[in-house]
């Protein structure tokens, strides 16, 4: 098959699992065409599959806001006639989804038919999209899409809750590269990250207000009060700041340590012992996945899909949203040293139930039945 993707290409959910998906396409035989503003991060190798081809928005003084959906859709139809392609998947509804559309229009008045695939996944549905700003848009996109999906249930509830959706949403949810993401021997890392044998609490978002990391650092600074252990927190945004603040007026900054955007999060990960994960909204918890391959228990907010993703009391617990002291408790129960193999046991097989090589056919099966229904070419 000949696909196109679009995604956010930088750090993110959504982008990584675009990503992810059209390099086990590309590796199965597929074509794989991204059409993105940048250069997806994880896309940095060569492969005879893989193909990416850049969306320019010239700037003019009259633009306050260089129209960037506009580039994208014609770069999609010229991406699409000169490549042939067979399908179109944009992940994120906005502006993904109606950039397709508009392309799909243009491409049907000159009498060929793309059928277009949209993944939701996640704050494109349950924060910004449902805002007055875009829902109207949203949901026509949405609705005009040849096929739909979502990354949990939870996500597809709350899309027919806060949408007028008339389309069937299929759930397929993110997935994992177990070769990629498998704990590893980091011996030296560990030792001079934990160098009195210190519990290692790791924590990677996009450091937005969503992800409630400030609870992080509570339930951390807590556990201190009973145990030696270091915080490690990967990843960079919005709330850096008062985070550093809020660990300042704890008094934990010591043992806190800011390692910013990584890409080998695996190896952090290799040496931790509970991944937090307090999220105020958290349509799957990819990052919770991540961890549980890299047999890291994982204590998670019952925000969302994780719920679905967690096996509460085996793989680590699900709290409350906000509920710093309950978190604190299970964190300590996972943490002591009887309990801590089978927490460590029971995340890596959950994880295995998410491997890229169970969840690609999947898609693959989903295109193939799109395809089907897609009629080619119009009279
Ligand atoms: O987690 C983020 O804030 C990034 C966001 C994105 O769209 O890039 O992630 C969303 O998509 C991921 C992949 O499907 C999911 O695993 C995350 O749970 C989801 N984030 C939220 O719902 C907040």
């Amino acid at each position: 098959m000949k696909i196109g993707i679009v995604c956010y290409p930088t750090f993110g959910g959504s982008g990584v699992v675009a990503t992810e998906l059209g390099i086990a396409l590309a590796k199965k035989g597929h074509k794989v065409h991204f059409i993105t503003y940048s250069q997806p991060t994880r896309l940095d190798f060569f492969n005879k599959n893989l193909f990416y081809h850049q969306v320019e928005v010239p700037s003019y003084p009259l633009f306050q806001y260089p129209p960037y959906e506009l580039a994208l859709a014609s770069q999609l139809v010229t991406v699409i006639k000169n490549e042939s392609l067979d399908l179109l998947h944009v992940h994120y509804a906005i502006p993904h989804a109606s950039a397709a559309y508009l392309a799909k229009q243009i491409l049907r008045s000159e009498g060929m038919d793309i059928p277009v695939i949209t993944t939701l996944h996640g704050t494109d549905i349950t924060l910004v999209g449902k805002d007055a700003s875009y829902e109207p848009v949203v949901t026509f996109s949405i609705n005009q899409s040849d096929g739909v999906t979502a990354v949990s249930e939870n996500l597809r509830e709350d899309t027919y809750s806060h949408f007028k959706i008339s389309k069937d949403i299929q759930v397929i949810p993110n997935f994992i590269d177990l070769q990629r993401f498998k704990r590893q021997k980091k011996d030296h890392f560990k030792k001079a990250i934990a160098p009195e044998g210190e519990k290692l609490i790791v924590h990677t978002s996009n450091f937005r207000k969503v992800k409630r990391v400030e609870d992080v650092v509570k339930v951390f600074h807590n556990i201190r009060q009973h145990l030696s252990a270091r915080l490690l927190l990967v990843g960079d945004g919005p709330e850096r700041n008062h985070i550093e603040n809020l660990c300042k007026e704890l008094g934990s900054c010591d043992d806190v340590r800011f390692l910013g955007k990584l890409e080998a999060v695996e190896e952090v990960l290799s040496v931790s012992d509970l991944f937090l994960i307090p999220s105020e909204k958290e349509s799957f918890g990819l990052a919770a996945l991540e961890a549980m391959a890299c047999e890291v228990p994982v204590i998670s907010s019952n925000t969302g899909g994780l719920p679905e993703l967690m096996v509460d009391g085996k793989t680590g617990f699900v709290c409350r949203v906000g509920d710093i002291e309950d978190m604190t408790t299970k964190a300590l129960t996972v943490l002591s040293d009887d309990h801590l193999p089978s927490f460590k046991a029971h995340a890596l097989a959950r994880a295995q139930e998410f491997d890229v090589e169970r969840i690609l056919p999947i898609y693959e099966d989903f295109y193939n039945k799109i395809l089907e229904q897609a009629t080619k070419p119009i009279s």
